[in-house]
Order: structure tokens, then C-alpha cells, then sequence
């Protein structure tokens, strides 16, 4: 009887290491986190940012900036055991930490996911600074449009937004729609980018005119897998 039982638990033990529940006290079992020993950083995602296909730990921490806006040390952690950090200026005021993240997504074409931070909110437009991995550091992902800056809006008279495809291709579409003589029709400006090389490449920028409400409001914000599709 005995033996019988001691056999078994044997059993439940390797099934449970075969499904990776090995409990405490394995390698593998240990949870990297992003803020161990640095107070006032809060873990915000759990995710793979080196592209290693294991999860690694993002924390924030804020801080007082020089010009009254906080500053946001992004921390990550990899699985590997390395850390990587960079600070983000903003112009918001809020102290908690979870605040500051937009979403943490595949975003441009390189493996791991890249960390949308929020940077500043006018009436009804977002900035952001979007982290990635390169080369062992936390670095801007430049934007499909033009520079370091990711802008959505969402309003009556403006809709700006990224979409992300990949059914031929990586893409990125950036749609800004702007109703600026108030008459009820948009201009929208399309542009095209995919990745190639480590980077966008613009395909094509299209101008449209008296586009109509409906066509202009389709698309705002992230319209980007893995995002909430919000501004
Ligand atoms: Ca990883
Ligand atoms: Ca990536």
C-alpha cells in the first residue's frame, strides 16, 4: 500500500513539471521582477520585450520632473536576468505609475512587444513614446508618420490613428482626418508604412478630400492587435 502511493506521487510530480508548475524553488519557476528593490515602481505588464519568446517584467516608477510633469523610468527585467531602463519625460502630473501605460503590444516588426507610454493628453488628442528592444538597450521607436512622437485623436472634427496589418506584410497605417473648415467634410491623409530592414519605409501617401463623417470616425486611436481600441 505503501509502495502504491509513494509511486503515485512521483507520477504527479514529473506531470507537473512536464506542464511547467514546478512550484518554488526551479529556475524556471522564478518570476523576474522588474521592480525588486526599487521603491515606488510598480510592475505594470509581464511580457516578452527582448523577443526571446519568454516573459520578461515591466515596472514604472514616477518621479517630479524639472518642469512640473512626471518623469517615468521605464524598468524591464528580462528572463535572461538583465536590466534595462530609460526615463520618459511628460507632461502629466499623475503619481501612479499603471496611468502611464497605454498597452504593451507588437507594434513594429522585430521580435518582443513594445511598451506604449503615455506622454501628454490635450482635449481630445494622446502622445506617446513608444519603447523597444534593440541591441541589449530600451530605445524610441520612431513612428511610420515622421519622428518619435505617436499622436491619436478622437473628436467631431478630427480622427488620427495607427492600424496595424499583417496580411501582406507588415504594415502601418497612419490615418489623420481633420475637419478644419467645420463644414461637416474631412481631408484625410493616409500613409502607408512597412517594415523593412529594422525600420518603416513609406509606400504611399494618399490626400483625399470632402471625405465624409462616417469614413473619417472608422478609424481613431490604436487599431493595433493587442491594444484596447481607445485613443
Ligand atoms: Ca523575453
Ligand atoms: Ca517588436
Amino acid at each position: 500500500m505503501k509502495h502504491i502511493r509513494s509511486t503515485t506521487t512521483v507520477a504527479a510530480s514529473v506531470a507537473l513539471l512536464a506542464t511547467g508548475f514546478a512550484g518554488a524553488g526551479t529556475a524556471q519557476a522564478a518570476t523576474p521582477n522588474a521592480c525588486a528593490g526599487t521603491p515606488g515602481c510598480k510592475v505594470v505588464s509581464t511580457a516578452d520585450i527582448d523577443g526571446d519568446g519568454r516573459a520578461d517584467s515591466v515596472g514604472f516608477r514616477v518621479t517630479t520632473g524639472a518642469d512640473g510633469g512626471m518623469k517615468v523610468t521605464t524598468r524591464v527585467f528580462t528572463a535572461r536576468g538583465k536590466r534595462l531602463w530609460t526615463t520618459t519625460q511628460t507632461s502629466r502630473v499623475d503619481r501612479n505609475p499603471s496611468y502611464y501605460l497605454r498597452g504593451v503590444a507588437a507594434i513594429d516588426g522585430a521580435r518582443g512587444r513594445e511598451i506604449v507610454v503615455k506622454t501628454d493628453v490635450g482635449a481630445h488628442t494622446m502622445y506617446y513614446r513608444v519603447l523597444t528592444y534593440r541591441n541589449g538597450k530600451l530605445v524610441t521607436l520612431q513612428s511610420p508618420k515622421a519622428g518619435y512622437r505617436w499622436i491619436t485623436d478622437g473628436s467631431i472634427w478630427s480622427d488620427f490613428s495607427y492600424q496595424r496589418t499583417t496580411s501582406t506584410g507588415l504594415k502601418m497605417t497612419t490615418r489623420e482626418s481633420i475637419d478644419e473648415d467645420r463644414d461637416g467634410d474631412f481631408t484625410q491623409a493616409t500613409y502607408v508604412s512597412a517594415w523593412r530592414n529594422g525600420s518603416w519605409k513609406r509606400l504611399s501617401t494618399t490626400k483625399r478630400y470632402n471625405v465624409s463623417p462616417k469614413v473619417a470616425h472608422k478609424y481613431r486611436g490604436w487599431v493595433v492587435p493587442g491594444m484596447t481600441r481607445e485613443l
